[in-house]
């Protein structure tokens, strides 16, 4: 029997997959996958291809696939030769290491799995299918208690300079338009500059990341001394209404006639504080939109400054 046939009973492969131990049984009744070997007691025994083929199915339906279309998919992947003959989506599989070393406290271990993530594609589409993603998870794991603090930090810590060098690498060259990005001076939602600022790579900017917690005067300090094209805020929780009016005046103010917009989940509640102080929000699920936005008010700025 080759090696690694038959290791993980049910309940290992539910805790590995988080896929219930009923949830297996009806997956290999409905669809036959998969349809692991048995002990002479009759126990199932999975191999790793076996729980590669749960990962698959899994990592379908969270795109949206019902299980029997995922079934579908994975059964008509086994049959491929060769090149499909790999089962398991290899983002999905270094998302789980990453997450595993999280969970272990074991930061040789993400260090590890992030390098292997390195070697998987492009620095937008690493960026986009392993960085954010599993910032975005270990956030959720720690405000579900399932890790602590010290552990989201040790891995937000690395996952951003990764996610900061990847970014330097996908953007143009120094001289090019420059996005000065920070959160609102209370936030500690740092994640959604680093997705705003890989879309805005793309869109041919250069970012300069202030990170969490910006306060306006280092705004001002670097618009005076950078003069960037355009300033870009995130607020993910917003402030409370006295204090998020002395916010915007602190940012307008900083900005001074340098064009700014804010973005992030809380933003919408800041949209008419903002406007009045020449501020623009952008909508919070539309990138190419807010692309767009961002090039007219640099547009129009540069027209203006022309004209005078
Ligand atoms: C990750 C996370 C954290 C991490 C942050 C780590 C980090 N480095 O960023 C940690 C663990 C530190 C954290 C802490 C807290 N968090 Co939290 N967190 C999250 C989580 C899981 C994900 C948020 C995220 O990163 N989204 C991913 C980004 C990519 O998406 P996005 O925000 O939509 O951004 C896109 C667009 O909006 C746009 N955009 C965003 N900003 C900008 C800016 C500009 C200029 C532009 C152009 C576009 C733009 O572009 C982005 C890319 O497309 C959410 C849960 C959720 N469902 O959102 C909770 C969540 C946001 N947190 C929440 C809370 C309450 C907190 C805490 C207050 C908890 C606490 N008790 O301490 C603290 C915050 C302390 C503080 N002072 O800020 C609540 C907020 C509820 C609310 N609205 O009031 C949420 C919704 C969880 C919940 N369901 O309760 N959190």
């Amino acid at each position: 029997m080759p090696e690694d046939e038959g290791k993980y009973r049910i309940n290992v492969v539910a805790q590995k997959t988080g896929i219930s131990a009923a949830t297996l049984r009806a997956w290999e009744r409905r669809y036959g996958i998969p349809v692991p070997r048995r002990t002479e007691s009759s126990y199932r025994v999975y191999s790793d291809d076996d729980v590669a083929l749960i990962e698959r199915v899994r990592s379908l339906c969270g795109d949206g696939m019902s299980p029997s279309e995922a079934a579908k998919v994975v059964l008509s992947e086994a049959s491929q030769p060769i090149e499909h003959a790999h089962l398991g989506d290899p983002y999905e599989q270094v998302r789980e290491q990453i997450v595993n070393a999280v969970e272990r406290f074991d930061p040789d271990g993400i260090e590890m799995s992030v390098n292997r993530a390195l070697t998987l594609g492009s620095a937008s589409v690493i960026c986009e299918q392993v960085i954010v993603p599993v910032m975005f998870r270990i956030g959720q794991l720690w405000h579900s208690g399932d890790i602590t603090i010290a552990q989201e930090h040790i891995a937000t810590q690395l996952l951003e300079t990764t996610a900061r060098k990847l970014i330097g690498l996908l953007q143009p060259p120094p001289g090019s338009r420059r996005v000065l990005l920070g959160c609102f001076a209370e936030d500690e939602h740092a994640l959604p500059l680093y997705g705003i600022a890989l879309h805005l790579a793309e869109a041919s900017f250069r970012t300069l990341m202030l990170g969490a917690r910006t306060p306006p005067a280092a705004i001002r300090q670097s618009v005076q001394h950078l003069k960037p094209a355009c300033v870009g805020l995130s607020v993910t929780l917003a402030p409370p209404p006295h204090r998020a009016r002395e916010l915007v005046d602190a940012y307008a103010d900083a900005c001074g006639d340098t064009p700014w917009v804010v973005g992030g989940q809380g933003s919408e509640a800041l949209a008419s504080l903002v406007q009045e102080r020449g501020g623009l929000v952008v909508p919070h699920d539309d990138v190419r939109q807010t692309i767009r936005s961002i090039e007219t008010l640099i547009a129009r700025r540069r027209r203006g400054a022309k004209t005078h």
